[in-house]
């Protein structure tokens, strides 16, 4: 029999003992992060079974529409933005927050607040829902300094500021990765115990990958820098092997993939969309953040993307991110291409 094997599968570390574990290191604490992380966790848990349900509850469609019992229906991407504000404003520790789906900050009303600001993209890759390919929750999570007269400021904080940050895919399992500034760790969703256990202790990047990861239909409007380095990808001329392209067209689980097998993703600027298409406070800082915590290196194609300081809240930034070797070389090519100029 295998005892050590049966010791590992009886004693599960849920996430919540985890970050009451990392609580525990902090005597000051008063648990009112591990309050605030399980109301996102609840959120969290409420997405997955509605995007596991959707195409059974026909959740999916344009908002506005009616189903069949004439009530109007809830876009996935409309509904878990409420799910996860009204989660957030209960319970209790919150002060402003920043959604995707919201062109205006929420400031929690005083008699609920808090000294957390969280900014999330509820449920991003939506255009990817109705075809059933992997989407996600993207947060990330800043102290504000006086809870009694929050302004924006609080939010409009370089992402290096950050006290935590995370993801959570909805895809073939429900995987929820998580840093607190101390390493990154991936908890995975059991369906029947309800609890997201951990099942990627401290995930570290690979320092250089395989895969590249763009859409390159944007090719022809693209940069000098971001053209060569995908030139490089392809045809290498160190004698190295091509790299091989993977992109899913949902940033969390182009992200989650690159973390775990290393290699970079890029969504750079184009004569298009000068500023590229991400969003800064919460698409490239959360990501950001956690490549830097598995090692990795995240780039805005000028500067470490986590020193940027945003000026908007739903402002956008182009990005490289990923293993630091990788990463690397891209900012090698912007810096001679800077040189020239
Ligand atoms: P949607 O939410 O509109 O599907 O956009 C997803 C996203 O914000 C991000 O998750 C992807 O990495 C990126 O856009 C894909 O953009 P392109 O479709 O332009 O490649």
């Amino acid at each position: 029999m295998d005892h050590a094997g049966d010791a590992h599968r009886t004693d599960l570390m849920t996430i919540t003992r985890f970050v009451l574990n990392e609580q525990s290191r902090h005597p000051e604490s008063r648990g009112d992060f591990t309050i605030l992380l399980s109301h996102i966790v609840l959120g969290c848990k409420f997405v997955c079974s509605a995007v596991n349900k959707a195409g059974l509850a026909k959740l999916i469609g344009l908002a506005g529409e009616t189903n069949v019992q004439g009530e109007e229906q809830k876009k996935l991407d409309v509904l878990s933005n409420e799910v996860f504000i009204k989660a957030l404003v209960s319970s209790g520790r919150t002060c402003i927050l920043v959604s995707e789906e919201d062109e205006e900050a929420t400031f929690v009303e005083p008699s609920k607040r808090g000294k957390y600001s969280v900014v999330f993209d509820p449920l991003d890759g939506s255009s990817n829902i109705d075809c059933g390919v992997s989407i996600g929750t993207i947060f990330g999570i800043y102290m504000i300094k006086h809870s009694n007269d929050p302004t924006l400021t609080d939010v409009l904080q370089p992402g290096k500021n950050m006290l935590a940050a995370g993801y959570c895919m909805y895809g073939s399992s429900c995987t929820l990765v998580l840093s607190t500034g101390t390493g990154v760790n991936g908890f995975t969703l059991d369906p029947s115990l309800g609890e997201f256990i951990l099942t990627h202790p401290d995930i570290k990047i690979p320092k250089k990958g395989k895969i590249y990861s763009v859409n390159e239909g944007n090719a022809k409007n693209w940069d000098g820098p971001t053209a060569k380095y995908v030139e490089k990808c392809k045809f290498p001329k160190d004698g190295s092997s091509s790299k091989s392209l993977r992109y899913i067209g949902s940033m969390v689980a182009d992200v989650h993939r690159t973390l775990l097998y290393g290699g970079i993703f890029l969504y750079p600027a184009d004569k298009k969309s000068p500023t590229g298409k991400l969003r800064v406070l919460y698409e490239v800082f959360p990501m950001s953040f956690l490549m830097e915590q598995a090692g990795g290196q995240a780039f805005t194609g000028k500067q470490r993307a986590l020193d940027l300081i945003p000026t908007k809240i739903h402002e956008r930034s182009p990005i490289f991110l990923g293993s630091y070797d990788d990463v690397e070389e891209i900012k090698a090519l912007y810096a001679a291409e800077e040189k020239k100029e």
